[in-house]
C-alpha cells in the first residue's frame, strides 16, 4: 500500500480546487455562447487528479473520456490550452504536443478503450516502459468497445489501467438500469484481469489503488479495472437539466461527501491548508483559464480546416465542400 505524502496530497487538492473552480467559469462562457456544450467534472476531482498524480507524466498515457481534462493540469498547461482550443470549436484542440501523453478527449463512448490496449501493447512491444490509463463511465461500460478492449487487453497482459468513473449516472440513466451487476469492477474476472472498487471521493484511496495497478502492469502483471465509486454532483452537460430526474435527497447525501471537502478538511488538521490559500488557488486557476480562453478566441481559424483531419485525401464532394467554404471564407 502506497500513501501519498502530504505534499502530495496538497497538490491533489490544488488541482482539484482550480479544476472546480474553471468548470464554473465553462459554465458561464458556455452561457454566454463563447463556448459549445461542455460536460462538468464536479464530484470526479478527487479521483481525476489523483490518477494524474499517481503518474509519471514523463511515460504513463492518460486518455480521457470527456469529463476529465480541467483536472489533468499535472500533465501540464498546454492540455487546458487545448481543451479550451476545443471548447471554442477549433480542431488544434484535439491536436497536443507530441510531448504531453494526453489523448484529445472523446465524445463516442468507449471508443477510447480500444485505443488504450493497443497503445499499451505497442508500448510493451517497444520496450517502452510506462502504462495507459483511461477513463470511461459506468454508461460507457456497457458498451461492445469496453467489452472487446478488456478481454483484448487480458489476453495481452497490457500495462493499461481501464478507470471506470461510476457517477451512478448516463445522462438520465440510473445504474440499476444500467446493469443488473452488482459491481463494474467484479467483471474483471470474466476477463482474466485484476479488478478493484475504490471510494472515488478519497483521493489518497484513488492514489493507492492507481500505484498499485501501476506497479502490477510495469511488473508484466497485466491490467487493472478500477471502478471508482463517485457522484455526479452536477448536470450532465451544460444542454441538461438534472432536476428532472436526480432525486434531490440523493445529491444531498452525495454533496455531504464532496471529494474537495473531505479533502479539505484533513489538509486543515495538518496545518496545510486554509481559506486564504484555497482563495489563492480559485484566483489563480481563474486567471489561468482566461489566459487560455482569450487564446483560444485569437487562434486563427481555417473554416476548412474542419475537413483536414477527415480522410488523407479529400473525396470529390468534399473537395466541393473545401472550395465552397474557401470561396466563402473570402468574401
Ligand atoms: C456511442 C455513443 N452513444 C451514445 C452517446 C450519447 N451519450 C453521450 S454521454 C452519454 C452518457 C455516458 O455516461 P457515462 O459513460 O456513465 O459517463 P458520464 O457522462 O456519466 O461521465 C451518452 C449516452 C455517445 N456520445 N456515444
Ligand atoms: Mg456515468
Amino acid at each position: 500500500m502506497t500513501r501519498p505524502s502530504d505534499d502530495q496530497l496538497l497538490a491533489v487538492l490544488v488541482d482539484m480546487v482550480a479544476a472546480r473552480t474553471q468548470a464554473r467559469r465553462l459554465w458561464n462562457l458556455q452561457r454566454q455562447g463563447r463556448i459549445g456544450t461542455v460536460a462538468p467534472i464536479d464530484g470526479h476531482e478527487a479521483t481525476v487528479a489523483a490518477t494524474a498524480h499517481a503518474l509519471d507524466p514523463s511515460q504513463d498515457w492518460i486518455l480521457p473520456q470527456y469529463r476529465e481534462p480541467l483536472a489533468l493540469q499535472r500533465y501540464g498547461p498546454e492540455v487546458l490550452d487545448h481543451y479550451m482550443l476545443y471548447n471554442v470549436g477549433h480542431p488544434d484542440g484535439s491536436r497536443l504536443p507530441e510531448s504531453v501523453r494526453v489523448a484529445p478527449l472523446q465524445i463516442s463512448l468507449a471508443t477510447q478503450i480500444p485505443h488504450a490496449v493497443g497503445l499499451a501493447w505497442g508500448m510493451t512491444l517497444q520496450d517502452e516502459a510506462g502504462v495507459v490509463v483511461v477513463f470511461f463511465g459506468d454508461g460507457s461500460s456497457s458498451e461492445g468497445d469496453f467489452h472487446e478492449a478488456a478481454n483484448l487487453a487480458g489476453v495481452l497482459r497490457a500495462p493499461v489501467i481501464l478507470l471506470c468513473m461510476n457517477n451512478q449516472w448516463a445522462i438520465s440513466t440510473p445504474l440499476h438500469q444500467q446493469t443488473a451487476a452488482a459491481s463494474l469492477a467484479d467483471r474483471a474476472v470474466g476477463y482474466g484481469i485484476n479488478g478493484v472498487t475504490v471510494d472515488g471521493n478519497d483521493a489518497a484511496a484513488v492514489f493507492d489503488a492507481v500505484d498499485e495497478a501501476r506497479k502490477r502492469a510495469l511488473a508484466g502483471q497485466g491490467p487493472t479495472l478500477i471502478e471508482a465509486c463517485v457522484y455526479r454532483l452536477g448536470a450532465h452537460t451544460t444542454a441538461d437539466d438534472p432536476t428532472r430526474y436526480v432525486p434531490p435527497e440523493d445529491l444531498e447525501a452525495a454533496r455531504r461527501d464532496d471529494p474537495i471537502e473531505r479533502l479539505e478538511k484533513h489538509l486543515v488538521e495538518l496545518g496545510l491548508w486554509d481559506d486564504e490559500i484555497r482563495s489563492a488557488v480559485e484566483t489563480q486557476a481563474l486567471s489561468r483559464i482566461d489566459e487560455a480562453t482569450d487564446a483560444a478566441e485569437a487562434h486563427p481559424l481555417r473554416a476548412e480546416a474542419l475537413m483536414d483531419h477527415c480522410l488523407s485525401v479529400d473525396s470529390p464532394r468534399m473537395a466541393r465542400q473545401r472550395l465552397a467554404l474557401l470561396s466563402e471564407a473570402e468574401l
